[in-house]
């Protein structure tokens, strides 16, 4: 039998380095760029160290390509600076982790056993896909009843809708549609309610009639005391990144660079919460599919969900039915978007999802599973 070559891209990462001081770029270079044993395994390929110079932020940027175990041994190389092998080791920590569980009010999500689905119980007359359908409170009950049936892990309740150019609701409004559906949920689920609000005064009436989970649009930005809030109950909190505010959003939205800014904004975000007194491990993160974004940020975004691994908290992914989906389609119907809402689920569990909020449970709970399978077929 002849050679056997086999060729695979997965064990490898590659760590981008900005920002770094002229002197620290300098050691770099000099250490590995000469050196690229370092680091390197006895069976394994060297470090690979590309210099560039970015022309945007003027800065150096150096570009990292290696294993896990490689990168390890680098940041033990006494020539790396200490704070620079502390950010990479905890940077490798961050990326690798997926033990996550989130503890919703005494409700336990075990986030590293498998994707958890996010219901959405939307209680609004004009949400983009589902308004008007659980404006009802016996049909709303009934809904996130079959949602849990399903397989849903959470019921995310929403009492106003967010689309692009959504007005602002009245708290009165607001916490009429949702604080009885939460009280009864609550008695009767076993699943944890999250409250999709960005309002303080909404989000402390839903902590108290029952919600485990605060899910905030704005990252915690649009209500001042919104981490206090959340710190106050103890309760867990989704930080959406957003540009803009519902309403002016999708005015044409602008990024110099689209990653960098959305994680530097949940970075901000995951600060501000701990600094109020949010337990970090109650954190979850997204990056708000659909909110301040055009068609290609949108599929950038899914396409490197994996890099808000780094960040050390679970991503949750909102794309379900949303008008990204049925611009790549040609599908103008929400409803219609399921398949298309199928692809980026899946995709977006590859790249590190550990939470998908969605309308169609039943289906994304099954490409979830299928999803989930496949990947723990080489750890095994
Ligand atoms: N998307 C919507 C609302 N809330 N929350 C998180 N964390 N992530 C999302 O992507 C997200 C969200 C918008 O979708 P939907 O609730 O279906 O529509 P509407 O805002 O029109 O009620």
């Amino acid at each position: 039998m002849g050679p056997v070559l086999r060729i695979s891209g997965r064990g490898a990462l590659i760590i981008t380095l900005k920002g770094l001081t002229a002197a620290h770029a300098d050691i770099l270079s000099k250490s590995f760029a000469r050196s690229p044993e370092i680091g390197a395994g006895t069976n394994a390929a060297p470090i690979s160290f590309s210099p560039r110079e970015q022309a945007i932020d003027g800065g150096p940027t150096i570009i990292l390509t290696g294993a896990p175990g490689q990168f390890r041994r680098l940041a033990l190389d006494p020539r790396i600076p200490p704070q620079l092998a502390r950010m990479l080791d905890s940077l490798l920590d961050n990326y690798l982790r997926s033990d996550y569980k989130i503890d919703c009010g005494g409700k336990i999500l075990d986030l590293g056993s498998r994707t958890h689905i996010m219901g959405i119980l939307n209680v609004t007359p004009d949400s983009f896909s589902d308004g008007g359908r659980y404006a009802d409170p016996e049909k709303a009950l009934d809904h996130a009843r079959e949602m849990v049936a399903a397989g849903a892990d959470i019921i995310d309740i929403g009492g106003e809708s967010t689309r692009p150019g959504a007005a602002p609701l009245a708290e009165e409004e607001e916490l009429r549609r949702i604080i009885p559906l939460i009280e009864r949920l609550r008695a009767e689920l076993p699943v944890p309610i999250s409250v999709d609000t960005y309002k303080s005064s909404v989000a402390k009436k839903a902590l108290v009639a029952g919600a485990g989970i605060v899910n905030d649009i704005s990252g915690l930005r649009f209500s001042p005391d919104m981490a206090t809030v959340v710190a106050d109950a103890g309760a867990a909190v989704v930080i959406m990144h957003i540009k803009g505010t519902p309403r002016n959003m999708q005015q044409d939205p602008v990024y110099n660079d689209l990653v960098s800014e959305v994680m530097a904004y949940l970075a901000e975000g995951i600060e501000l919460a701990v600094k109020a007194g949010v337990d970090r491990e109650k954190i979850l993160i997204d990056p708000g599919i659909g909110f301040g974004k055009t068609l290609e940020h949108n599929l950038l975004l899914l396409d490197r969900l994996d890099e808000f691994k780094g960040l050390g908290r679970p991503v949750l992914l909102g794309t379900s039915r949303k008008k990204f989906i049925g611009t790549v389609l040609d599908v103008p119907v929400p409803e219609q978007r399921v398949d298309g809402t199928a692809a980026t689920v899946a995709l977006g569990i590859e790249r590190g999802a550990r939470v998908v909020r969605v309308h169609d449970i039943a289906r994304m709970a099954q490409v979830a599973r299928m999803t989930d399978a496949v990947l723990r077929a080489s750890t095994k």
